[in-house]
């Protein structure tokens, strides 16, 4: 344990600062071991105080004011910063600093990552490279001037446009100018010997940017793909959110050590190789939709999160949670608008609503941290997401794209708040958002119980809303909800919802009606009914709550086969299976009527030609994986639930083993790889058929001949990825077909790092791999424990998605991952502190592992010299 407790920061201690930095000269000359920085400031004086700099494991060289040279009674310096005293009205301070990126391990501030230096300043990184102002409500304009090495760094960037560049006595030196004043966090530098690949776009108002996608030369092949979704992402943001491009220039830098998946610096983005690079051979067709997916956000950040920035980090999800909402439109406009719903619910349901019901959950704006590392959250970003839907939803598509206007023409160049937000969406509506705000404030997943009536001719719904408690809120207010519901009559056709009597608001849209909860309890009553329909419920998934209704079996199949919402019929299914899973729990055998719902969707998929009927499909295929039946039935026995969905994939893989055949073959093909819709949706359902296939087989030597073939005969890595898990995870194959298919893969992919990683996860997540094989893998030539894609691959995927053995009744899996927060503690708390969350669910399993865990927990808060971002996660979970 540590010393001294850490400090807590809270929102209500909020205050402006004294002084504001109006511009800043930055000099970095990078030399071997060594990184002299030289920063004059412009700072003014704004209200009564002093000059306060953050700055952390700095060498302080030197310090003036206004060209005199500071004797150290002149300030007072301590391990987190340097207050000025005196430096009136208005002053030039300037400040040089050493530091040494080559030793920076924790990935903060400016680092080295393989051949080349980078930065990431989210979220307080700049103080690690010169004392400043690391606030994101000090705005300044930037002007960067980098110098090293011509040889070993012909290629020196910084944001904004570059406004000079020399060579001489071997060192060379580029000057970049940023117009647009920014906070710290959003500074950027890269310096290496980088290939790169350049295109055009011409904007909507005629400005030509020149766009950029940097690499090491080994990959620059693999850029492509980003580009084109960077130019894609550009027009986009033109049309739906009426956003421009600003700079001559925008800059993409791929990095293979990054804590996270991109960073949105200005005009000179950062990103995680994981996140650019894509070829048939390297990417699977997901990774293909993240790295489009990711390009897209960072570069909508530039207006969401750059122009428009945060007060305080409070206020994170403010750019996030908007961005990320911004992208999934994006995504969704891209492919499949209902599967990417889809795909956001289950995540949303599996990780986001474990978060909100666990020691760690917290508001969409928190009121209080330790370390702001660990808010990067999914309840920030997806909870949040969630929430702008919900404007979204309430306002419709028109009224919200005005307020976004708005907000982006009321607080240009500005840090905001999500009170402005807010204010913004308020400005433009008749509704009564006031509360809203509770969004924002309570944390928790909300539930809501919904049950019906049916006297006459009339349905009667009453809606009841309640949120548990959760660390520091005991009691919850009601929020306002948008439950969006449908009507389905007996005959499978959508009733139209004309005679609606209620006296709250709400809308109806086509055959939907957006009802707005605002109490804890809400009727409605629709009369006019020739007949008791069935109730389409939670639409869209039109909030982010919890929905309890009790529904028959027939039920959920009817919807699964008619509802006129996609997201609405996988989730009748999903409601379907989890009850299924939970049946075979209590000793039950497999429903008749699950089985001829399946037979159907297979039957469907055959034939299905159409991309966005196929992927809905494909989707639908899925049994509910194991985090998310975690999350669905409590307390979570990880054996009894594992053996249930095992027990009803083996029941419909061996009852339908003929359609899964028939799938199989009939979505082979023999068209070149393409990173398209169609073909993607066409892969998915054949490796749903094959996943069957394997689930169904009894035979050793006919299953190593289907996954061979698969492997062999496969031109692209989704393929060959699919079949190398299923291959990893079979406890049926001889352990001698596993060696050599492990050996072959690797052996083929040795030198593309990102596949090295699959290679790893497959592993890693495979319930044939117990802790020792983990070990060993570690002990592999090609892991390399500093490189955060290894660790998330090998120890997150572990402790994530191997759920037989992380969670052995032994706790040696418990054990094992505290053994790694240890050792990467002090390298990389970052890292660690993510590590670390596993454990902190211990509270929803069952009585034995949650003796395990908190011991595994109690260990690591034993630890002394914890970093700020372990200790709270630790001590806020045994709390
Ligand atoms: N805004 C970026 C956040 C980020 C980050 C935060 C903490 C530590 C490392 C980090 N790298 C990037 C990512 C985003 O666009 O959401
Ligand atoms: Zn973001």
């Amino acid at each position: 344990m540590r010393d001294a407790e850490p400090r807590t920061i809270h929102l209500a201690d909020y205050q402006p600062p004294a002084y504001r930095t109006r511009s800043v000269q930055l000099h970095f000359d990078i030399r071997d071991g060594e990184t002299r920085v030289v920063s004059t400031l412009e700072v003014v004086r704004e209200r009564p105080g002093a000059l306060e700099l953050d700055g952390q494991d700095l060498e302080l060289v030197s310090l003036k004011v206004d060209g005199e040279l500071l004797s150290s009674n002149a300030y007072e310096r301590t391990d987190t910063g340097l207050t000025v005293l005196d430096v009136g009205d208005a002053a030039t301070i300037e400040i040089v600093t050493r530091i040494r990126p080559e030793q920076n391990t924790a990935l903060e501030g400016l680092y080295k990552s393989s051949h080349m230096y980078c930065t990431q300043c989210e979220a307080e990184g700049f103080r690690n490279i010169t004392y400043y102002q690391d606030r994101p409500d000090v705005l300044a304009r930037f002007t960067t001037t980098v110098e090293a090495d011509a040889k070993s760094y012909p290629v020196l960037l910084s944001n904004g446009n570059c406004v000079a560049e020399s060579v001489r006595d071997g060192r060379k030196s580029v000057t970049w100018e940023d117009p647009f004043p920014k906070p710290a966090y959003l500074f950027a530098l890269v310096a290496g010997d980088l290939a790169h690949i350049e295109d055009r776009f011409t904007t909507r108002s005629g400005r030509e940017v020149t766009l950029r996608i940097y690499s090491e030369p080994h990959n620059i092949g693999q850029c492509d793909y980003a580009m084109d979704a960077l130019k894609r992402s550009m027009r986009w943001d033109e049309e739906v959110f009426g956003r421009e491009y600003d700079l001559d220039i925008f800059m993409i830098v791929a990095v293979e050590d990054f804590n996270m998946g991109a960073m949105e610096n200005k005009g000179l983005n950062i990103f995680n190789t994981s996140c650019v690079l894509a070829s048939p051979d390297t990417a699977t067709d997901l990774a293909y939709q993240r790295v489009e997916a990711v390009v897209a956000h960072e570069y909508f950040h530039n207006w969401s999160g750059n122009r428009v920035t945060c007060r305080d980090w409070f206020q994170l999800s403010l750019k996030e949670g908007f961005t990320v909402f911004r992208d999934a439109e994006f995504s969704s406009d891209m492919h499949s608008r209902t599967v990417k719903r889809i795909d956001d619910v289950k995540f949303l349901r599996a990780v986001q609503f474990a978060e909100d019901g666990g020691p760690l959950a917290h508001p969409v704006r928190p009121d209080s941290y330790i370390e702001i590392s660990n808010f990067y959250t999914v309840t920030i970003y997806e909870k949040g997401a969630e929430v702008v839907r919900m404007y979204h939803t309430l306002l419709g598509a028109e009224a919200f794209r005005r307020g976004s206007d708005l907000y982006f023409e009321r607080h240009d160049g500005e840090a905001a708040t999500t009170d402005d937000f807010l204010a913004c969406m308020q400005a433009v509506t008749d509704l009564d958002l006031s509360q809203f705000q509770r969004w924002y404030e309570q944390a928790g997943t909300p539930v809501v119980a919904l049950e019906q009536s049916f006297s006459g001719d009339t349905l009667t719904l009453t809606f009841r809303q309640s949120c548990p408690p959760t660390p520091g809120q005991a009691n919850k207010a009601p929020l306002l909800i948008p439950f969006a519901i449908g009507l389905i009559g007996s005959d499978g056709a959508p009733l139209p919802l004309d005679g609606v009597h209620s006296d709250v608001s709400g809308e109806v849209r086509g055959d939907t009606l957006v009802v707005h909860l605002r109490d804890e309890e809400t009727s409605v009553r629709i009369s006019g009914l020739a007949e008791q329909p069935v109730v389409s419920a939670l639409r869209g998934f039109s909030a982010p709550v919890r929905l309890q209704m009790a529904r028959s079996a027939e039920e959920q199949a009817f919807l699964a086969r008619h509802d006129t919402d996609g997201f609405a019929r996988w989730d009748a299914l999903q409601a379907l299976l989890v009850a299924e899973i939970e049946q075979l729990m209590s000793g039950g055998t497999v429903r008749p009527l699950v089985l001829d719902v399946f037979r159907a969707l297979a039957k469907q998929a055959q034939a299905a030609d159409d991309a966005e009927q196929a992927a809905l499909l494909a989707t639908m295929l899925v049994l509910p994986d194991e985090a998310y039946l975690f999350e669905q039935i409590a307390p979570v026995d990880v054996d009894a639930i594992c053996d249930a969905r095992d027990t009803l994939e083996r029941h419909l893989a061996d009852a339908l083993a003929e359609d899964w055949r028939t799938l199989y073959d009939v979505k082979g093909s023999e068209q070149a790889f393409e990173p398209a819709p169609t073909q993607m949706a066409r892969r998915a359902l054949r490796h749903t058929a094959l996943r069957f296939l394997v689930a169904g087989a009894t035979v050793a030597g006919d299953l190593e001949r289907l996954l061979g073939a698969h492997l062999d005969r496969a031109d692209n890595l989704t393929e060959r990825r699919t079949a190398f898990e299923l291959i990893a995870a079979s406890p049926l194959v001889s352990q001698d077909f596993r060696r050599t298919r492990a050996q072959q893969f690797y052996e083929r992919y040795a030198d593309e790092a990102l596949v090295v990683d699959a290679w790893f996860s497959a592993q890693a997540m495979s319930p044939v791999t117990s802790v020792t094989n983990i070990q060993e893998l570690a002990r592999h030539s090609a892991f390399d424990a500093r490189n955060p894609n290894k660790l998330r691959a090998l120890y997150g995927v572990f402790a994530a998605r191997n759920f037989r053995r992380f969670h052995a009744l032994d706790g040696s899996g418990y054990d094992f991952l505290a053994d790694r927060v240890i050792e990467l503690n002090a390298q990389n708390p970052q890292i660690a502190s993510r590590l670390t969350t596993e454990l902190t669910r211990f509270r929803r399993y069952d009585a034995a592992r949650q003796v395990l865990m908190r011991k595994a927990l109690e260990r690591i808060a034993a630890e002394e010299d914890l970093s700020k971002d372990v200790f709270e996660v630790v001590t806020k979970s045994l709390a």
